[in-house]
């Protein structure tokens, strides 16, 4: 079965044309990620599968944070993956394994075998099943693509039914896909349509990944470069960069698009992990053709950059901080401004308001892949079930940070609000 899904890969890393193998970043700045990458990695945290998948497919083989990384993950599904995990990170799990030359069928470690991609393909149908019963999935169409990612990569069954949800999703004039969603269910689609053998679908599915495609084109256009904002970048240049066939005869311009992503120093280890494939000129579609024993030839030069932001700061500011809650039970709407020392997180803004007023502003994080996320505010927790959540604006804007990266400045209003996805 690995077999096959290196066949495929091999396929998929033909399709992407010329653009794929044209674009790729300064070596300086793809050493410089890799590096940051490697750093993140804490031995006292949960593994990340994403990074194993972005440093697979940089190339970046040979080390012990790489070795210690695969075996964790390893012994992380064989504990988890039936237990407790979404089907999305099942689906990251997948593909971490995969770009390791493993096979997902038989993940062993700690004297135990779980055949991962029979977990996906289950935990996949409870998304399709609920999909169809309510119109929603069980967790994110999001999840549901890279569940399609994972499955059409391994080659086993499954992944038609998902592919043709997020085809005719992708093509309603109703839905609202962020760019992330559309990027990762491009990559889903395209694995598809190069897999199945079914005609009517491959239509559909040259239609949707035709369709995201050129709208990210004609956003790139219209915004000097951006799509979504510059944290879907990375996912928005690898679906552009490996489907090129699917908007041809138009050309990218690659050029502008990366300029964008010159332009900002990323530091979240998950943001790096979805750029830093781009960056290569690779994307998740080659997660099941990478060639693991041979060395990659990539020799980045290691150089670390030390990027200190530098300039006069206040020493302490001032930020407003409502929360809100008109969605359940008793309505509230609460406000207070806290001092904090300038350069202070969001997160820091939020201790502050609970030591100021504990009563009102007590809130609890969870740590995720990106960091903490504030799960419950004045006792008002978030629930996947109701697909509620704490939305953090400044003003009237959603922030594009959470909690623990977001730096409010002097007097900014941040408002935490209780809403749906
Ligand atoms: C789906 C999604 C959500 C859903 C998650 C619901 C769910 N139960 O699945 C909801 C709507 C709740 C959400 C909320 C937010 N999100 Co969001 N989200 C995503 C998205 C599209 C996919 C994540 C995912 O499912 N990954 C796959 C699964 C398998 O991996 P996972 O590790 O289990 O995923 C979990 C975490 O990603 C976590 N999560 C989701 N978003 C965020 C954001 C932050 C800051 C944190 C710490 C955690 C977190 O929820 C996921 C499910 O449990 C990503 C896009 C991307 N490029 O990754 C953006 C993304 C991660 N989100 C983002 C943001 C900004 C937010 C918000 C801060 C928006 C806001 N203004 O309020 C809030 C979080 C606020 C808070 N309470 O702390 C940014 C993060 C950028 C950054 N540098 O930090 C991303 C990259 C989108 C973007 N391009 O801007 N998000």
């Amino acid at each position: 079965m690995l077999g096959a899904a290196l066949g495929i890969g091999v396929l998929l890393a033909l399709v992407g044309g010329a653009a794929t193998h044209s674009c790729v970043g300064p070596d300086k700045l793809v050493s410089e990620l890799l590096e940051r990458l490697e750093d993140s990695v804490d031995r006292n945290e949960p593994p990340n599968p994403s990074v194993l998948l972005a440093m697979n497919l940089a190339g970046a083989t040979g080390d012990g944070t790489h070795k210690w990384l695969l075996q964790e993950i390893k012994e992380e599904a064989v504990k988890r993956a039936q237990k407790d995990m979404t089907s999305g990170q099942v689906a990251l799990y997948v593909l971490a394994l995969l770009s390791s030359c493993q096979d997902p069928h038989h993940t062993h470690a700690l004297g135990q075998t779980v055949d991962l991609f029979h977990v996906l393909q289950k935990k996949t149908k409870e998304e399709m099943d609920r999909l169809e019963a309510t119109g929603v999935p069980k967790t994110t169409l999001y999840s549901v693509s890279l569940d399609t990612l994972g499955l059409c990569l391994g080659g086993v069954s499954g992944y038609e039914d998902a592919a043709t949800a997020l085809a005719k999703e992708a093509l309603s004039p109703a839905s609202h896909l962020s760019v992330d969603t559309r990027a990762v269910a491009a990559l889903a689609l395209a694995c598809t349509y190069h897999r199945t053998e079914r005609q009517d679908l491959q239509h559909l599915l040259w239609e949707a990944v035709s369709v995201v495609t050129n709208g990210f084109l004609d956003e790139q256009e219209k915004r000097d470069g951006m799509m979504g904002n510059i944290y879907s970048m990375g996912l928005a240049l690898q679906a552009l960069g490996s489907t090129a066939m699917f908007y041809a005869p138009r050309e990218w311009d690659c050029a502008q698009a990366f300029s964008v992503v010159y332009g900002h120093d990323y530091r979240q280890p998950m943001a790096i992990a979805q750029v830093l494939p781009a960056l290569v000129g690779k994307s998740y579609l080659e997660a099941a053709s990478l060639e693991c024993t041979a060395s990659s030839g990539m020799s980045p030069s290691l150089q670390s950059l030390k990027l200190v932001p530098i300039g006069v700061q206040k020493a302490h500011i001032q930020v407003h901080y409502s929360i809100i809650n008109t969605l359940q039970g008793k309505h509230f709407h609460k406000s207070i401004s806290v001092r904090v020392p300038a350069g202070s997180t969001l997160l820091r803004v939020l201790q502050a308001a609970e030591k100021k007023e504990p009563d009102v502003f007590s809130f609890q994080t969870e740590q995720t892949s990106w960091g903490p996320m504030v799960v419950s505010i004045h006792g008002l927790a978030a629930n996947p079930e109701d697909r509620t959540y704490w939305q953090f604006l400044s003003g009237e804007d959603a922030l594009q940070e959470g909690v623990g990266t977001y730096v409010p400045v002097d007097g900014e209003h941040i408002q935490a609000v209780f809403s749906t996805y």
